[in-house]
């Protein structure tokens, strides 16, 4: 059988993490409109009788301004440095020379293929432009236009991905989704709820953590912090008499029972820690 790894890699708000979720067809990473929501390298395992596909979204490429960005650079990094194909990602509605720079700055040791994305909302004849354009540069060994919003786009790119990986055994049971622990999943879902209830910025400043979670009979119990920079912060996810923060919680929490599999019990705290995201202690804490 064919076994391999296979790594997503572009800029911000390309659809990577939409395509490892359509590849999977589970909910691993957050998607989000708005840009780095993603901040680990995030493995999802596709296995089949015949192939065992190891998956890695990874955050999106920045120009590190915090350490918390540095970190997430460096998940990028791991994931260059293994793998049997990269999988570059461009949003077709934004500037290919840019993206062309950005492979190129790259220095892949491995195959790559291009996918142009969101071939949905662009003219044909743009897609055919990108294609030309990227056919011709010496990092890319194929150009295939998907759209990773549509559920069969693992079925079509499936077939042009095994070739380039080689056979062997499979390295994880072929139950596994993922080689990430489900309490990591319960804190990326509750983070997921705050971008899509929260203003532009606010997002930017929050980590979730996960503080307990317990398997009772029946029920799962977990309570989770909420950390943010600043106390005006913590006032505005609290919300008028708590009613955003309850939101973030109840629509966080029938996610987590759609993933779990059973009942939840959630509670959430928000926590001030003045300037977190250059702090180290607080970044390993947060599993950063
Ligand atoms: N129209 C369209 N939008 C897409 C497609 N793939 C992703 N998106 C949107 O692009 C935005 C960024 O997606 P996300 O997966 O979070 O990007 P990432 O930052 O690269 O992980 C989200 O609003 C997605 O819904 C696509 O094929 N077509
Ligand atoms: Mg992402």
């Amino acid at each position: 059988m064919r076994v391999g790894f296979v790594n997503i890699l572009g800029f911000p708000n390309a659809g990577k993490s939409t395509l490892l979720n359509a590849l999977i067809g589970e909910k691993l990473a957050i998607v989000s409109s708005k840009v780095q929501t993603t901040r680990h390298r995030i493995k999802g395992i596709l296995s089949t009788a015949d192939y065992q596909i190891v998956f890695s979204d990874t955050p999106g490429i920045i120009e590190p301004q915090y350490k918390l960005h540095e970190r997430m650079m460096g998940a990028v990094r791991s994931a260059l440095e293994d793998g049997d194909l990269a999988m570059l990602l461009v949003d077709l509605k934004q500037d290919w020379q840019r993206c062309d720079q950005l492979f190129s700055s790259l220095k892949l040791k491995v195959p790559a293929i291009v996918l142009l994305n969101k071939m949905d909302v662009v003219s044909a004849d743009k897609v055919q432009a990108a294609r030309m354009f990227f056919s011709e540069k010496s990092y890319c060994k194929k150009v295939i236009a998907i759209s990773a919003k549509n559920d069969k786009v693992s079925t079509s790119l499936m077939n042009e991905i095994l070739p380039f990986l080689p056979e062997g055994n499979p390295f994880y049971d072929t139950e596994q989704i993922s080689d990430l622990q489900t309490r990591f999943f319960v804190g990326e879902i509750i983070r997921g709820k705050i971008y899509d209830n929260m203003e532009e910025e606010i997002p930017y400043h929050t980590a979730v953590m996960v503080r307990e979670y317990k398997e009772k009979p029946g029920l799962v119990r977990i309570l989770a912090d909420i950390i943010v920079n600043r106390e005006t912060q913590k006032g505005i996810i609290l919300g008028q008499k708590g009613d955003t923060i309850k939101k973030i919680g109840s629509d966080a929490r029938k996610d987590i029972e759609a993933f779990v599999q059973e009942k939840v019990y959630l509670e959430l705290f928000v926590k001030v820690r003045p300037r977190w995201r250059d702090n180290e202690l607080f970044l390993n804490e947060y599993g950063y």
